[in-house]
């Protein structure tokens, strides 16, 4: 109980001066609407994107988290700049659980749509801010890098995601970098949802807790 405690107040001194305001989760992915009616509305970026996504989907129409662990794999395999011992199983059944807002267990279009253009823009931050071209994000790179994809975190908080997410040297590989990110996006858009007043604090019950943090 006493851990516990020291542990839950570690963690909010960690975060009061942190505003919730300036974390710029994405918007979730719109929720799913009828397949003729989404297919019909569909601009030519789109329909190149659902063809895509059927090959790489199969034909239950959902990306797996194999099937994710498979495709990210090939991506960064066929990419020289990305130091990567590849994603686990692991991660990509986390990616997977935080990115299911509609509770099938795999990803459908939208929500694999929006993992994937969350990956591209990260990806991008990654190889702009690794400044050295050592091909992984230092602890002194972490902060500009997070930054740029929309989370100024403090201190504290990046001293704990390089304790979680880097290994033993402080250096945070591609897989990693994306594992952690999608699952601070995630979290940012969840508390948003929950703090439905804005004030910056959310009330949960231990069921919606273990709801949240369960599945991720
Ligand atoms: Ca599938
Ligand atoms: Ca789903
Ligand atoms: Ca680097």
């Amino acid at each position: 109980m006493f851990l516990a405690q020291n542990l839950i107040s570690g963690i909010i001194k960690a975060v009061t001066d942190i505003d919730p305001k300036d974390f710029m989760s994405s918007d979730p992915p719109p929720p799913r609407r009828p397949l003729n009616f989404a297919e019909a509305h569909e601009n030519d970026e789109e329909k190149q994107f659902r063809k895509v996504f059927h090959q790489l989907a199969g034909d239950d129409m959902e990306v797996s988290p194999p099937e994710l662990m498979n495709i990210l794999n090939r991506i960064v395999a066929k990419h020289g700049g990305l130091k990567t011992d590849g994603f686990s199983i692991e991660s990509c059944r986390s990616m997977v659980a935080v990115m299911d807002s509609d509770s099938t267990g795999k990803l459908g279009f939208h929500e694999f749509k929006y993992l994937w253009n969350n990956i591209k823009r990260w990806q991008g931050s990654y190889l702009k801010y690794d400044a050295d071209g050592s091909g992984t994000i230092c602890a002194d790179e972490l902060p500009k890098a997070f930054k740029a994809a929309g989370f100024p975190l403090n201190d504290q908080l990046y001293k704990l995601i390089v304790r979680r997410y880097s290994d033993e040297h402080g250096s945070m590989d591609f897989d990693n970098f994306i594992g952690c990110l999608v699952r601070l996006d995630a979290m940012c858009r969840a508390f948003k949802t929950l703090d439905r007043d804005n004030k910056g604090t959310i009330d949960l019950d231990i069921k919606e807790w273990l709801q949240l943090t369960m599945y991720s």
